[in-house]
């Protein structure tokens, strides 16, 4: 059975594993890109209690006035979701907020320009949740995110426990297309797994949440952080070696190995050794030495690509050659009746439709966030006094293309 990693499991611990990784990363010169351990930006002068005066939008631009809010549908250890209705228009969108008071360093802040700068790219493609529009109060970070609500593979997974194979290519072909566009713009994606596929009200998927991409890679660019959810993380992150894209098609062999066979290839649960030791460095050892073994009742091409994508040498990996890489993955026997052309132009009718009763729809949805009032806390001066709004200026953002009336439901 796969579960749900918990609340903030993503962040990891500083296991032997990891101490020693890090001792190895301080010792490199490698910039050091997304959210913990940096230097804390200098604190501006406190002056006297915070202006609660909210910034005045701007001609063109959006603002929370603009927005209902009907409903919370996620939250994670930095931000929190709901489904709101544009009122101009009455479509319905995602709203991702985040509090201002958790951006403490310049890392920080270099993450939220990431993300941001990452929506406005993937607003351009089938495959990835696009963004309608930024702004912000004074103490929080706004962004209005398509809406996507025929839940996502986590939840499917868990009422399917196995998937076909004919569906298991459909979302790994999807998936594939989402990730080479992001590649193909020295974007590396880092964190794969069931929760953030999405299913549209149609069937097709859409990647979300864009918070540890690594952005502004040229080619033969590496980077170092060690960052993602632990049973996606690729073997040459948990060695400490600098990486590039091949993070990405490994986390895909994960997320494929779970489609088929129902469970994670490094399924831990009831194993003693695990449940004696730390079991999250357990898990690092497990990706990192054991074979995989692929279930006797999958098919041949189906072992073959699983093995292709969790090869733990990356430079042998499926996808990962510096020039061939993605048609590789396209030609390889597994995916070779996709009509590529076709799959992205989302002519390929998906292998199950969501019941989806409207675009308002949250039956998806866990029923822990629906419940959750809507309301934000309070601001409190204390906090808002040692904000320096400085930091988030230009971070409004209107896309053009999202911003049409066709938009209205
Ligand atoms: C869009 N639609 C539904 C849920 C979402 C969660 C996070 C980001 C975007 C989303």
């Amino acid at each position: 059975m796969i579960k749900r990693a918990q609340e903030g499991g993503e962040w990891i611990m500083l296991t032997d594993l990891l101490i020693n990784h890090l001792l190895k990363a301080a010792v490199t010169d490698k910039p050091k890109e997304p959210r913990r351990a940096s230097k804390p930006k200098p604190k501006p002068e406190l002056k006297g209690p915070a202006s609660k005066v909210e910034p005045t939008p701007q001609e063109g631009q959006v603002s929370l006035e603009d927005f209902n809010l009907f409903k919370v549908i996620g939250r994670g250890s930095y931000a929190k979701v709901l489904m709101v209705q544009y009122k101009k228009t009455k479509a319905i969108y995602a709203m991702k907020v985040i509090k201002k008071e958790i951006i403490n360093d310049e890392e920080d802040i270099d993450w939220v320009q990431t993300e941001k700068h990452v929506f406005e790219i993937a607003s351009n493609h089938p495959f990835l949740v696009g963004l309608h529009s930024c702004f912000q109060t004074n103490s929080r970070l706004f962004f209005i995110i398509e809406f996507v609500n025929g839940g996502d593979l986590m939840y499917h997974m868990q009422r399917q426990r196995r998937l076909p194979e004919d569906h298991a290519r459909f979302y790994a072909g999807e998936i594939c297309l989402g990730l080479h566009f992001l590649h193909a713009r020295g974007i590396i994606y880092r964190d794969l797994k069931l929760d953030n596929v999405l299913l549209d009200s149609t069937g097709h998927i859409k990647l979300t949440d864009y918070g540890m991409c690594k952005e502004g890679l040229g080619p033969g660019d590496t980077t170092g952080t060690f960052c993602g959810t632990p049973n996606y993380i690729a073997p040459e992150i948990l060695r400490g070696q600098d990486y590039s894209y091949s993070v990405d098609w490994w986390a895909l062999g994960v997320l494929m190995f779970e489609m088929l066979a129902g469970r994670s290839p490094f399924d831990v649960a009831g194993n003693p050794d695990a449940e004696q030791s730390n079991s999250e460095d357990y898990l690092f050892q497990v990706i990192l030495e054991k074979t995989i073994r692929i279930p006797r009742s999958l098919s041949v091409k189906a072992a073959s690509v699983l093995k292709g994508f969790l090869n733990k040498a990356h430079e042998e990996r499926l996808g990962c050659h510096p020039e061939t890489g993605f048609t590789d993955i396209q030609s390889h026997v597994f995916f070779r009746q996709i009509d590529w052309e076709e799959l992205e132009a989302r002519q390929i009718p998906p292998p199950y439709i969501p019941q989806v009763e409207n675009f308002q729809d949250l039956s998806h949805f866990d029923p822990q966030f629906t419940s959750e009032p809507t309301d934000f806390t309070p601001d409190d001066p204390f906090i808002l006094e040692k904000i320096d709004q400085s930091e988030f200026d230009g971070f409004e953002y209107v896309n053009p293309l999202l911003m049409s009336e066709e938009d209205a439901v």
